[in-house]
Formats: C-alpha cells, structure tokens, sequence
C-alpha cells in the first residue's frame, strides 16, 4: 500500500505558502508524480489551486464570526482549534486518494498552525513518521542581517514545536537584487559572515539582540541550507523535492518517467 508523504508549507502571512504549493502541485503533475492538495485555511480566499481536500467544507470563517459574534481574529484562533476537529475526516478523505504526496497549506497566520496546540496535534495524527516541514522566510523580512536572525528564530521555533524535518526555504526569491541573494546566502551557510553583518548595523537594542539570538541559534546547529523558490519557472522546487526524496526514500525518485 502506498504512504503518503505530508509536505507542509509553513511561514508568516504572505510568504506565499499557498502560491508554492501550487507551484509544487503543477510541478509533480508535470513529473507525473501522484499529488494531492489540502487547503488548511478555513478564511482563505482566491487560492491559486483548486483543493482536493479543503477545511472550507467543514469550517467557514464567516459563519463562525456569526455564530459567535468574533472579529475575524478572534474566528480565525476558534477555527484553528476547530480544525483539530475534523482531523478524523480529512484523514480519510486524503486516503481515499491514495497518493504518494499530500501538500499541506497551513493557514495564513503562522501562529495559529505552530503554536497552537490543534497544529501539533494534526500532524501527530495524519502521519507522524512521514511529514516534512517547508518553512519558508519571507524575502522581505529576510533581507537586512538582523531581519534574517528574527526570521530564523520563526524557523527554529517550528522545528521545536512540530519537532520534524524541515527544510528552509528563501520564498520569493525572484523579488530579490542579485547582491540581496548573495547576501542571504551567505548569511545561512556561513555563520561568521552573519555576525559580521549584523554588527555592521546601527548601535542598537535590537543589534544586541540579534547578537544574542544568534549565538542561541549556532548552539542549536541550525545554520542549514536554504533554497531559494519563486513562482516563474518553477524556480527552486527540483531541490526542495530532492531533500525531500533524500529525507524519506534515501534518494530514490518517485518520478515514473
Ligand atoms: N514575485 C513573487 N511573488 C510571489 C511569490 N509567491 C507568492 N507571491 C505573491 O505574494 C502574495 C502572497 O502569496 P500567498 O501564496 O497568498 O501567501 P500565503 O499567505 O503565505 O499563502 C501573493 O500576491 C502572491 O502572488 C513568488 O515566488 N514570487
Ligand atoms: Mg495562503
């Protein structure tokens, strides 16, 4: 019987989860790889892909914020917990499909999938051994040295509260000057350089923090790879699918072409 693989796209709000999980479903269906998409945001509007499975089905913000007279804040915590829910039926209806990849687009706000308990509890539930997180850092945020440090600190503290792989990635990518890109690169694989950077920065609070939260970060050896991905030309998603190969079949291709 085959086992899905759950990829899931995690990052803050308009990083461009819901455009890479389209990006990565249209690139599959090119490799004629098995796929399957599931809209996790019960708010969403205008998704770039069409869901095989979606949590609108079961939960629609608007009704909450009626029902129970919340803001759309307020809806969208409730929601999220609601969705824990409904696990039991979107398990099932991922199975029925019986594909070899799940793409998971988590809601908009990060907070309400990473630090809520409902996010943990979902991803324990559909599949613990085979789930693979994509974290993605915002372009914009990512960018100054100190921007970068806050990004990974979002990261790190994903991987601390779903405790799975991960792989980072730079999203947007293509919004970004040649030497922006250098810089970010560099600054993820090369620890020293970011510290050098960031004490190149204005005096301020914010750069003894970052000095501090670096140091935190090296201690947690979490200076890995990133991969940069953008919506034309499906820019980076042959090597965020091969670490993911990598990760579950030891390297051997899914791909039946
Ligand atoms: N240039 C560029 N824009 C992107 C990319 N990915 C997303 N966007 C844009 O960023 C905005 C937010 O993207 P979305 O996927 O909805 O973010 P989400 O909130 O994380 O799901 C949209 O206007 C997208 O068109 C990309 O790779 N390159
Ligand atoms: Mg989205």
């Amino acid at each position: 019987m085959k086992e899905e693989i759950f990829l899931y796209f995690i990052g803050t709000a308009g990083s461009g989860k819901s455009t890479l999980t389209n990006t990565f479903k249209r690139w599959m269906e090119l490799r004629s790889v098995d796929v399957v998409t599931v809209n996790l945001d019960p708010g969403a509007e205008n998704l770039p892909y069409e869901p095989d499975v979606d949590i609108r089905d079961w939960i629609s913000l608007k009704e909450i914020m009626d029902t129970y007279e919340l803001g759309p804040n307020g809806a969208q915590i409730a929601c999220a917990d609601m969705i824990a829910l409904n696990t039991s039926d979107i398990k099932k209806s991922i199975e029925s499909f019986k594909t070899d990849y799940v793409l998971m687009d988590t809601p908009g706000q990060l907070e309400l999938f990473v630090f809520r308990e409902a996010g943990k509890y979902i991803v324990e539930f559909l599949n613990p051994q085979r789930s693979i997180i994509a974290y993605l850092l915002d372009h914009a945020l990512a960018k100054t040295a100190s921007g970068f440090v806050s990004q990974q600190l979002l990261s790190i503290n994903t991987s601390f509260r779903l405790n799975k792989p991960q792989i980072n990635i730079l999203s947007k990518a293509d919004m970004l000057s040649k030497q922006e890109m250098e810089n970010v690169q560099r600054w993820s694989e090369e620890p020293e350089e970011l510290y050098q950077a960031i004490s190149k920065e204005e005096p301020s609070i914010y750069r003894e923090m970052s000095e501090g939260i670096l140091q935190i970060i090296q201690g947690f050896g979490k200076n890995t790879r990133l991969i940069p991905t953008g919506k034309e030309k499906y820019m980076g998603v042959e090597d965020v699918y091969t670490e993911i190969q990598l990760q579950f079949e030891g390297g051997e291709d899914l791909m039946k072409d």
